[in-house]
């Protein structure tokens, strides 16, 4: 790489740490997997063991509200003797909460794990979505029930992600279930002949596997599924493990990895098909054996009301590097989930779909992307100078590790994103946004700045100054003072730059300080 590509990552690095602060929460996490932040002001939790915890936005404090007693983590009697990694599909996976939660009549907790439903000697692992009642006033769970279970699982690409939204004044629960293929090329296979891998099954509306589901709240079927009686809403999905809901306007998305291209974006269409395994991300490319042709002779199913192919909404990248098989090398981020971000509070990022991805390659970081829409919700074209997506925190990813999921503030300024393996513990980053308030733009001055012992903070005497504050990169307090003092001795601060912040009734202003 040239020394000129190194100074723009630099330069762009260096942009990203103007707006944000880093810092982490002090709670420990057993393989998170999904964090929300309800209505209630909790961040709510899924971990391993088929555990739900809930977590104090604030101060990080944890409390396991409900273990599930018939959790099962898979056997060594249902591997496959055909592959490397012959584990089946086992774990807790999504959570989410009644759109109602406040409501004492539907506070309800819905999540995913994997359970034995054959016997001791005959394992047949599954999985279930349970759902809980929980009792605000004493914040206890004080019922649960299996409201949908006989999930089918398989050796790789489970979905798993699980999102309660209303739509038109009417609640839904959305499940995705991935392919449970593994990659036909991967060497050795879970299955031989191919013929016997499940993938093959993602456009059967018969099969779960490779669909989106749809469910009443209360686990049954909506009488305007596609199928009558089936749960099915969309299909032709390979590992689809992330859900996003626009409430603005109604637009359903599901995130999903490609196999070496096309980790999509789509917007999810009752009973529409998504291609896979036949059409890899775009219709037009022609990236895939036989996708042309597909599309050109497509046959709509009988038996699904206006069914046709959709394309993606977005797909991450087209085109494999030429001759490499190592996964690292392939442009593919593994989008795990995302919001969409309707605050106001970042403007730059009001309208957005907020996702994060899981992988460190060589062209891709555990990192959030950015996508910005306009009123209609389609993408605001990309440009050289104002790209779209912009990249967020992967400078960070050391740090972060794999991020499996984001959660937003009320107030739309802290992002907590959860993460599995990657780093050394699991855990919930929280980066906050630092607000410039330009309006005060010329009633603080630093100066020298930078400096190497002494700074002095001079601003507008009409500013009522409650306290000053020195914060590193990290988001860490170096220095705090409630006296209108103006002079800061830095001299055992270490170089870099820093954050100070004056905070007044009603706003904060903050500036850049470089220590020498
Ligand atoms: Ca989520
Ligand atoms: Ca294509
Ligand atoms: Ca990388």
């Amino acid at each position: 790489m040239n020394r000129i590509f190194w100074l723009i990552i630099f330069c762009f690095n260096f942009a990203q740490a103007q707006q944000f602060t880093r810092s982490e929460l002090p709670t420990s996490l057993n393989i998170p997997w999904e964090i929300t932040y309800g209505p209630d002001n909790y961040l709510w939790v899924s971990e391993a063991g088929g555990t739900v915890a809930r977590i104090d936005p604030q101060d990080g404090s944890k409390t396991i509200i409900y273990t599930a007693p018939d959790y099962f983590g898979g056997s060594l009697l249902e591997q496959s003797p055909l592959c490397f990694n012959p584990t089946i599909g086992a774990g807790t996976l999504g959570l989410t909460l009644h759109p109602d939660f406040l409501n004492p009549d539907s506070s309800f907790i819905y999540f995913v794990y994997s359970y034995n439903q054959g016997t001791v000697s005959a394992p047949l692992t599954n999985f279930k979505i349970k759902r809980l009642t929980w009792n605000s006033p004493t914040n206890t769970v004080t019922n649960s029930v299996d409201l949908v279970d006989s999930i089918s699982t398989g050796y790789d690409h489970l979905g798993g992600r699980l999102l309660a939204i209303k739509q038109n004044g009417v609640s839904y629960l959305f499940l995705t279930i991935g392919d449970h293929g593994t990659s036909e090329d991967s060497s050795p296979t879970c299955y031989f002949p191919q013929s016997t891998n499940p993938n093959n099954f993602a456009q059967d509306p018969t099969t779960q596997n490779g669909k989106i589901h749809r469910f009443n709240m209360d686990g049954s079927i909506p009488s305007d599924n596609p199928i009558a009686g089936n749960s099915f809403y969309t299909r032709g999905h390979r590992n689809p493990q992330g859900l996003i809901y626009n409430s603005s306007l109604d637009i359903l998305y599901d995130l999903e990895h490609g196999d070496r291209t096309d980790d999509e974006i789509n917007i999810l269409f009752k009973g529409m098909n998504y291609g896979w395994k036949n059409v890899r991300g775009f219709h037009s490319d022609n990236n895939y054996p036989g996708e042309a042709s597909y599309i050109a002779s497509y046959v709509p199913d009988i038996n699904i009301l206006n069914d046709s192919l959709v394309q993606p909404f977005y797909s991450f990248c087209a085109t494999p590097p030429d001759g490499s098989n190592n996964y690292l090398d392939w442009c593919t981020v593994a989008p795990s989930d995302g919001v969409h971000y309707s605050s106001t509070a970042i403007t730059e990022w009001t309208n957005s779909l907020l996702i994060t991805t899981l992988k460190n390659g060589v062209s891709t970081d555990c990192e959030v992307y950015q996508f910005k829409l306009d009123a209609n919700g389609s993408l605001i074209p990309s440009t050289f100078s104002n790209p779209n997506p912009k990249r967020f925190f992967g400078e960070d990813q050391a740090l972060n590790g794999r991020l499996r999921d984001i959660a937003i503030s009320p107030n739309g300024k802290k992002i907590y994103l959860i993460n599995n393996f990657g780093s050394a513990t699991d855990k919930i980053t929280v980066y906050e946004y630092l607000e410039i308030d330009s309006t005060h733009g010329e009633q603080l001055w630093l100066y020298p700045n930078p400096s190497s012992e002494i700074v002095t903070i001079k601003f507008a005497d009409n500013l009522d100054v409650e306290e000053i504050q020195v914060l590193n990169t990290q988001g860490q307090i170096v220095y705090s003072s409630e006296l209108n003092f103006a002079t800061i001795n830095t001299s055992s601060f270490s170089s870099g730059v820093y954050f100070i912040e004056l905070k007044t009734p009603k706003t904060k202003i903050i500036r850049k300080y470089l220590k020498e």
